[in-house]
C-alpha cells in the first residue's frame, strides 16, 4: 500500500448552491463540475485547491449516508480521502491487518475514481475514503 496525497476532503451540505456562495464568492475557489453518484445517493461538486480538492456532498435521498450524517451531526466535514496507487492491494493489506472496512472491494466514485471506505470505528472517529485514479 502506498498512500500518496490527500485526494479530497468531503463536506456534507444541505444545498450545494447555498454552500457555493461561501466557497466561490466568499473564498474565490471555483467549482469545476458537479456529478451525481447514484450508488452513493449524492450529488458532488468539486473545488480544486492546488493538488487536492474540496468535495461538497448533497444528499439525493433521505436514505443517503450524507442525509443521515447531517441529521445526526449537522453540516460539516464528512470524510477525508487519501489516494493510494493500488486500491485492491491496499484493501487486502488492511483486511489482513484486521482493520474494519466498509467496502472490501472498490466501488465507483465521482470523476471515475475507484473508491472504498474504512469505518470510523477503525480510524479514531474519521470516515476515511481510499481512492485510486488513473
Ligand atoms: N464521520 C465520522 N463518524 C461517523 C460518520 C462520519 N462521516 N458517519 C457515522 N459515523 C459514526 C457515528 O457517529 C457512529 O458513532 P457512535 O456509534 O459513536 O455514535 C458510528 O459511526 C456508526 O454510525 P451509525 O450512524 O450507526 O451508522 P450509519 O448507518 O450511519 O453508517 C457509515 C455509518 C460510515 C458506516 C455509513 O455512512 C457508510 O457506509 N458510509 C460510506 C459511504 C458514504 O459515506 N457515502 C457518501 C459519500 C460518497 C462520496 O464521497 O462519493
Amino acid at each position: 500500500m502506498k498512500p500518496t496525497v490527500i485526494d479530497h476532503i468531503g463536506i456534507a451540505v444541505k444545498s450545494i448552491d447555498e454552500a457555493l456562495k461561501f466557497w466561490e464568492e466568499g473564498l474565490g475557489i471555483k467549482c469545476t463540475g458537479r456529478e451525481e453518484v447514484a450508488e452513493q445517493k449524492v450529488i458532488t461538486a468539486f473545488l480544486p485547491v492546488e493538488d487536492t480538492e474540496v468535495e461538497l456532498l448533497q444528499a439525493t435521498s433521505d436514505e443517503s449516508p450524507v442525509a443521515k450524517f447531517i441529521e445526526k451531526k449537522g453540516e460539516g466535514i464528512h470524510h477525508i480521502a487519501i489516494r493510494v496507487d493500488n486500491l485492491e492491494a491496499a484493501l487486502a493489506e488492511m483486511k489482513a491487518k484486521g482493520i474494519r472496512l466498509i467496502d472490501e472491494k472498490p466501488r465507483y466514485g465521482a470523476g471515475g475514481a475507484k473508491i472504498a471506505f474504512v469505518h470510523p470505528k477503525a480510524t479514531g472517529g474519521i470516515l476515511l475514503e481510499l481512492s485510486e485514479r488513473d
